[in-house]
């Protein structure tokens, strides 16, 4: 029985991911490196340092561990001047007639991302009143596949893993899921793992979610 749904923001409440993209690549371009729509699928759901690990990898950089905080700086100062302008426009087709299924049902709801930006984003989109629980890259020490963001969710939430869904873009939040205990919900093509993929959250129905 499904008692709580755990939502990733990035990708499933809205999508910002063209937003990283933009500024990942901004970034990438420093090192001569054109970071393709590829690489960052493999960024997803991927923690900022880690993120940044995996450019300079890719790049063949050399860069001296005192560069990185100006450098995580510089992605993010680029990436909040341009989700400044988002709004409750962005939320993703389905989000609010799901989240209104969940309430009609009583069932619990919380916010499990590995982005630091996660609460600015929430009250942006005019969602943060709607989650019991928002874990985010702010509260725990290893982000995605590492499932502890969404067993934090689970315990603040006072659900136990098995009966959580997770509602997930990324693999490495699949991953994460999986690795807690709980079933998942993919939004987007081919990922792997998923209990449910869709392509929107548009039409989901109760029973389907206590079936998955
Ligand atoms: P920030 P999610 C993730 O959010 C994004 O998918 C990923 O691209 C990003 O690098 C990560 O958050 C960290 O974000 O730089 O804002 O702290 O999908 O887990 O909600
Ligand atoms: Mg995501």
């Amino acid at each position: 029985m499904i008692k709580a749904v755990i939502f990733d923001l990035d990708g499933v409440l809205t999508d910002t991911a063209v937003y990283h993209y933009q500024s990942w690549k901004a970034i990438a371009s420093n090192f001569n490196y054109d970071l393709s729509e590829h690489d960052n699928e493999k960024l997803k759901g991927v923690s900022r340092a880690d993120s940044l690990r995996f450019i300079i990898e890719w790049a063949s950089a050399s860069v001296s561990s005192d560069q990185i905080p100006a450098l995580l700086k510089e992605k993010n100062d680029h990436y909040l001047r341009l989700i400044n302008d988002l709004s409750q426009s962005d939320i993703l087709p389905g989000v609010l007639d799901f989240l209104n299924l969940l309430e009609a049902n009583q069932c619990k709801k919380a916010v499990g991302s590995s982005s630091k930006n996660a609460p600015f984003i929430l009250e942006k989109l005019g969602l943060a009143h709607r989650f019991a629980a928002v874990i985010d890259g702010n509260g725990v020490k290893n982000t995605k596949p590492d499932p502890e963001v969404f067993l934090n969710a689970a315990e603040k939430l006072e659900v136990n893993p098995v009966n959580c869904l997770v509602v997930e873009d990324a693999p490495s939040g699949i991953q994460a899921a999986k690795a807690a205990g709980m079933k998942v919900i993919g939004v987007g093509l081919d990922l792997q793992g998923a209990d449910l993929c869709v392509s929107t959250l548009t039409g989901l129905t109760w029973d389907q979610i206590q079936n998955i």
